[in-house]
């Protein structure tokens, strides 16, 4: 957990990767899944194979559970983003690696498991729309978090940002949006009026975000998702959005200093139209969820102030923000290494919010103190009042009071009523503004 966190957030969303795996072979097959974040795994319980998934912090966890099941002779297999941005950094503590989607490799490591002949490493990074199968929702117990509402419509991006796991050698290539028919099962099956969308980028082909748009009109959804800086330059795009019922989106901003963005290789973010980004937004009554990194090389001691500065005066209604991580096997981690800049490779420090590598313009702790500085500025009751916005008004003071102000009394009152109830209960009274990746 980072140090403004608290359960609300690792109790926020189930992780949709297990559930999908979990769903490849369900029907032949007993699959329990634990969630480390919430629950504690039960060692003693019997099984023929254990699949865990993996994003970069958690691989040091993850390689401690291999250990006590391979001591028991039971195989583990490793899958998941991290394993495969950078499948070196796991080679040598499970039985075998999943490179890619387990849609295309999970049967047959149960296949070879059953025959006692599983191999080192499957590999699947490309997937045709059609083969990527819809998560086992109905294995979750929605009781254990604040929303199930949550549905992925597309893998990976078409943009390579330097930072991101979509720059990774085995994930460049692989955008695919899903089939919107089975999109639509899923969201009836949830049978909530609420959806959120938890695609990296839900407009990566705007086309086909059009056709699905109009195909879920009728429903009558309230819904959020993440989306490129460029949405203001797609022609109606947020016309149509805010008629088929978005409610927010996230947008990775990242910095509002050009030269940094450009050393990001992320061409689609303009800072000089930041501010008509915003305003156009806002005019269509959505809400913004702005993300920044900080640490990029540009970035000085002055950078954290003007940020505050910029995210006052432009009313964001929540921040997500982040210190920039080297993930392994991004063209970031590329150059910073060849830099010798890297000063720890301890993968349980990259949560984005630790300093795992020497900044340029400024010192570790300048850096430290400054990211900790924005998320207490921002949601200071003073700057609260001052982003105060014209639309969802009720949406905005529920998460910036209740969830990043006041979230240690919110997870106390979810203990007691439970936290899907109380999800529910935002829901219904906000008509759903919050974000998922705040
Ligand atoms: C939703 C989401 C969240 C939610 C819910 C998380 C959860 N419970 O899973 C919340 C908001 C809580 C969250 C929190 C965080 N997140 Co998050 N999150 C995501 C997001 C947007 C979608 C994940 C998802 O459901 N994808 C859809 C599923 C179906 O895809 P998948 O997991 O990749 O699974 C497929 C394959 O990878 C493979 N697979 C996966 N697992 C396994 C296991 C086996 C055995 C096999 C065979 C195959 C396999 O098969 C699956 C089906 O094809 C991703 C971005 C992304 N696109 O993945 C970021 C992402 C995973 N998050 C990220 C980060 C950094 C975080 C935080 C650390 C942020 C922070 N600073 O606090 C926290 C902490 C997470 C933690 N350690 O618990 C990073 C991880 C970076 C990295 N290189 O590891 C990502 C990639 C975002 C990014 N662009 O950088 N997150
Ligand atoms: S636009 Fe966002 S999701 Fe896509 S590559 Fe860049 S940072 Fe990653």
């Amino acid at each position: 957990m980072r140090p403004m966190d608290t359960s609300l957030k690792t109790r926020m969303a189930p992780s949709l990767g297990l559930y999908t795996v979990a769903s490849v072979i369900r029907h032949n097959n007993c699959v329990p899944v634990f969630n480390e974040n919430i629950e504690t795994i039960d060692f003693e319980q019997s099984a023929d194979l254990v699949g865990i998934t993996v994003t970069v912090d958690t691989l040091p966890r993850a390689i401690d559970i291999a250990k006590v099941y391979r001591s028991k002779g039971i195989p583990t297999v490793a899958g998941g983003i991290q394993i495969t941005s950078c499948p070196e950094s796991a080679r040598g503590y499970f039985d075998a690696l999943c490179i890619g989607f387990a849609e295309g490799t999970w049967p047959d490591i149960v296949r070879d498991v059953q025959s006692g002949m599983l191999k080192a490493e499957y590999r699947c990074i490309n997937l045709p729309s059609s083969g990527i199968i819809g998560p086992a929702y109905d294995l979750i117990d929605y009781r254990k978090y604040l929303y199930v509402n949550v549905i992925s419509t597309s893998r990976g991006c078409p943009y390579k940002c330097s930072f991101c796991y979509n720059s990774c050698e085995n994930i460049r290539h692989s955008y695919v949006n899903r089939p919107i028919p089975e999109i639509i099962k899923e969201i009836r099956y949830l049978n909530r009026r609420h959806i959120m969308f938890i695609d990296d980028n839900f407009i990566g082909n705007p086309k086909w975000t059009q056709r699905f748009l109009e195909a879920i009109r009728y429903m009558n959804l309230k819904w959020q998702a993440a989306v490129s800086a460029n949405v203001v330059d797609i022609p109606g795009m947020l016309d149509l959005m805010k008629e088929t019922g978005c409610t927010a989106l996230f947008i990775g901003f990242e910095s509002i200093n050009q030269k940094s963005i450009d050393k990001t290789g992320k061409y689609q973010n303009i800072t000089a139209t930041y501010e008509r980004l915003c305003h156009e937004i806002h005019r269509h009554g959505i809400m913004i969820n702005a993300s920044f990194v900080f640490g990029l090389d540009d970035d000085d001691p002055e950078t954290f102030r003007r940020t505050i500065d910029w995210i006052v005066r432009n009313k964001i209604e929540t921040v997500t923000s982040h210190i920039l991580t080297p993930y392994p096997g991004t063209q970031q981690h590329k150059v910073l290494m060849s830099q010798n800049r890297i000063t720890t490779d301890n993968l349980s420090k990259y949560t984005t919010s630790n300093v795992v590598f020497l900044p340029q313009c400024l010192s570790s702790e300048e850096l430290y103190e400054g990211y900790i500085q924005v998320y207490s500025e921002v949601y200071s009751l003073k700057n609260i009042i001052r982003r105060f916005p014209q639309h969802n008004r009720s949406a905005y003071l529920m998460f910036n009071l209740f969830y990043r102000k006041y979230g240690r009394f919110t997870e106390f009152i979810c203990r007691l009523i439970g936290y899907n109830r109380l999800g529910k209960w935002v829901e219904s009274i906000t008509k759903l503004g919050q974000n998922i990746s705040s």
